[in-house]
């Protein structure tokens, strides 16, 4: 029993006690004051009956124990008046402790007894003392006795102890229920905890502004608010972390017009740059509202465009537009983009013979599907040839006459001029030939069937730097090289020796210029595009919209792709009504039998999908045979929930990086053939074998089926690559290998001189 407790208890015996004594006081003061304390004797057990009290004694006045009762210990009235003085009244007895308490009993003294009068005297009453009172004054209360009262301690502690069983009963209880509400909120706030941090994890927040209501929030993972600041934390970590990188790496890393333009002015400074392709890069039509300007649906014209705008060369190419001649000047050229100027452009003309044998022969029945083996046969005509040599040889003297110096730096683009870089090396020895190969190179196997395969080969290995797409591309190069040619080749550096000059055999994966920030903000919002886009078709809101942009080519894998659709509405009739596909070719190379039955063949199996699928106000397929101008087709990539990417085999596809780079909302899923270029960069996209349809198929149900939060991982990845990996990069790294090779060309130029006796 605590001190506490105790204290608590003596003063609420002390109370009992005084009660005990008020009722016993009359009886005891009366009993004292007539000398019959013996009658108390019972009132005294009766008073026992209550079980606190123990023991009860009586004392007198003076002291002397007068009564008590059976159980009252051998304790004097002095000790026991000693005892109650002090704070704590106790005394251990055999049978534990009692609480003494002593109360007074005050009495009232009997009258003093009055004279007696005899019977019959009859006198004059005696006189009255002057002080004596008239009546008889009462009697002042006197102490009559003392009550040792005796109270059983063993209850306190019978007491405390149930206190303090019921105080550990209470406290468990409450501890019980307090850990079971704990655990409660601890496993609900612990899977916001949890959801947050797994956001936190994937870098969701962190690549991603922070959502701004629960409606932004994918359900479920919305960030916990004490989370918050962590990501905000750990984001402008990153940034540090990022923006230290990027200085630690210095130039290297970041890949722009400027310091393109930097590296022009510095490694090739004062070299003239200048471009041949077939296809120019601004086509002038004319039309019943006068002459307007097109871009071409060309991967090439993309990529190379934004490289000559930041060098200001030459473009020489062939002027296709039916308005063409009227607005160059007297030496065939005008100065492109309209209205800026940023460079020349050279027409060639080209007679309908040369276009038909050269262009739609040659390059496009013959080395087109030669290198894409895509399952088209290709023909090799010998007019085709002729022309084709006739007219690389013309485009060759243009670059010659061009040329403002012996050794410019020229840089040619694909599969229609195989054969010029040989014949600008005839003419100009000194010049640092870049030829760049935007399709694929077939295995030696499949090259081997072009009967002017050694020529080929032979003009080709007239370039300083011969790039491809891909490593796979380049070693394809290299065997058909050395299956056909006699030529020396070293592995290690990746060079072919032939005709006592040296060719380096790259690989540059192309890409696209990455959006300027300012243009990204002018961009319609992704709401918006999906607006326009949905009411342009009559297409419902609420739909998965998948969409396809390509020139209408076999090796696309259009075929393919809608097959894939086809299958995914029989394997998943939900998305009958729900899933929209959106297909849109730009005519290409109509004058070929092949594309136009081509197109037609597509145009068949649309009508056939969209027998089988369509339904009052649905309609699965859209074909959009035409060609879309950029921010066209921008705005279908800013709509579409997917992008479908099926070429069955292609260089690289610039479609697919355009997509990535439409998506600054971070959604929208890409599916990509693993037959294009790209696929090797672009691994985070849904690859997939566009031959397999089930797989295509799959994939399409996967895209739209794909959460946001795993769109917006894959798509912050997917954006990062195409950003870093740029057009610019492209470009920069082909031009520092060919600074570097002229730079090598002038010292043994200048050691040779000096040999020289
Ligand atoms: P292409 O075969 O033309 O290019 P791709 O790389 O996909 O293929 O580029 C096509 C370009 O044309 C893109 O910029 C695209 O936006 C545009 N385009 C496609 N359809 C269009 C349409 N209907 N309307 C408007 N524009 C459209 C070749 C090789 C590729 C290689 C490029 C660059 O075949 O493998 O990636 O060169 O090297």
């Amino acid at each position: 029993m605590d001190q506490v407790t105790l204290r608590w208890f003596s003063r609420d015996l002390n109370s009992r006690g005084m009660l005990v004594a008020n009722a016993l006081s009359d009886s005891v003061s009366d009993a004292l004051m007539a000398g019959h304390t013996d009658k108390l004797q019972p009132l005294f057990e009766r008073a026992l009956q209550d079980e606190r009290l123990f023991a009860i004694g009586l004392c007198s006045p003076r002291g002397e124990l007068l009564l008590h009762t059976e159980a009252f210990p051998t304790l004097s009235c002095d000790a026991a008046a000693a005892l109650a003085r002090q704070a704590e009244p106790r005394l251990n007895l055999a049978g534990g402790p009692v609480h003494v308490g002593v109360h007074n009993v005050m009495g009232t003294p009997p009258p003093p007894p009055t004279p007696e009068v005899p019977d019959g005297f009859v006198g004059p009453p005696a006189p009255v003392p002057a002080a004596a009172p008239v009546a008889a004054a009462p009697q002042q209360p006197v102490l009559a006795g003392r009550l040792v009262l005796l109270h059983d301690m063993s209850f306190i502690e019978r007491r405390s102890e149930d206190t303090r069983n019921y105080l550990v009963g209470l406290i468990a209880g409450l501890g019980l229920v307090i850990a079971v509400i704990t655990v409660v909120v601890a496993q609900l706030s612990w899977r916001g905890w949890v959801n947050g941090a797994r956001a936190l994890m994937r870098g969701e927040v962190l690549f991603s502004p922070l959502p701004s209501g629960p409606s932004s929030a994918p359900a479920g993972e919305a960030l916990a608010p004490e989370l918050i600041p962590l990501a905000n934390e750990l984001r402008n970590r990153m940034r540090d972390l990022e923006d230290e990188f990027r200085r630690s790496q210095g130039l290297h890393t970041e890949w722009n017009a400027e310091r393109l333009r930097a590296l022009l002015n510095t490694h090739i400074s004062g070299d003239q740059v200048i471009v041949v392709s077939n296809r120019e890069p601004y086509i002038h039509e004319r039309t019943a509202d006068g002459v307007i300007v097109k871009r071409p649906a060309s991967g090439l014209v993309t990529a190379v465009e934004p490289v000559m705008r930041a060098c200001s060369g030459t473009w020489v190419a062939h002027g296709s537009g039916s308005a063409d001649r009227d607005v160059v000047d007297a030496h065939d050229r005008l100065p492109v983009p309209p209205g800026q100027d940023d460079y020349w452009l050279r027409r060639i003309w080209l007679t309908a013979e040369e276009e038909q044998g050269y262009y739609y022969g040659f390059a496009n029945e013959g080395m087109w599907p030669l290198c894409h083996v895509a399952h088209v046969r290709p023909v090799f005509r010998e007019s085709d040839w002729e022309a084709y040599k006739a007219v690389n040889q013309r485009f060759a003297d243009a670059v010659v006459a061009e040329a403002r110096s012996e050794d410019p730096l020229v840089l040619v683009q694909d599969y229609h001029f195989a054969l010029l870089p040989a014949m600008v090396r005839e003419k100009l020895p000194q010049a640092t030939i870049l030829t760049f190969w935007h399709i694929p190179w077939p295995n030696p196997e499949s090259f081997g069937i072009c009967p002017w395969r050694k020529e080929i080969l032979d003009g080709m290995l007239g370039s300083t730097i011969l790039g491809f797409h891909t490593r796979y591309h380049c070693k394809n190069f290299i065997e058909t090289v050395d299956r056909y040619l006699e030529a020396r080749i070293e592995h290690e550096h990746s060079t072919i020796a032939f005709r006592e000059k040296e060719t380096l055999v790259e690989s540059y994966p192309i890409s696209i210029e990455w959006p300027q920030e300012e243009a990204m903000r002018n961009w319609p919002s992704v709401e918006a595009c999906r607006q326009r886009v949905t009411e342009r078709l009559g297409l419902p809101q609420d739909l998965c919209l998948a969409v396809g942009v390509d020139r209408f080519d076999y090796t696309k894998g259009i075929l393919e792709r809608l097959n894939a659709v086809e299958r995914l509405l029989e394997k998943w009739p939900q998305w009958i009504g729900r899933f929209v596909f959106v297909q849109v070719a730009a005519p290409t190379r109509s004058a070929l039998e092949e594309y136009r039955s081509f197109q037609e063949r597509i145009e068949r199996v649309t009508a056939r999908i969209n027998e089988r699928f369509s339904r009052p106000g649905y309609q699965p397929v859209h074909l959009l045979a035409a060609h879309h101008e950029p921010d066209a087709v921008n705005e279908l990539f800013r709509a579409a929930d997917m992008c479908v990417v099926t070429s069955l085999h292609d260089g690289m596809n610039l479609v697919s990086k355009e997509f990535v780079a439409a998506r600054d909302d971070l959604q929208g899923v890409l599916i990509l053939s693993r037959f294009a270029g790209a696929a090797r960069e672009l691994a985070e996209a849904l690859i997939v074998n566009p031959y397999h349809v089930e797989e295509t198929a799959d994939a399409l149900h996967r895209a739209a089926s794909m959460p946001a939060a795993e769109q917006r991982e894959r798509m912050a990845s997917l954006r990062s690559t195409v950003r870093e990996s740029n057009v610019f990069r492209w470009a920069g790294r082909m031009l520092l290998d060919a600074g570097r090779w002229r730079l090598r060309a002038r010292i043994e130029a200048r050691v040779r001189r000096h040999q020289a006796p």
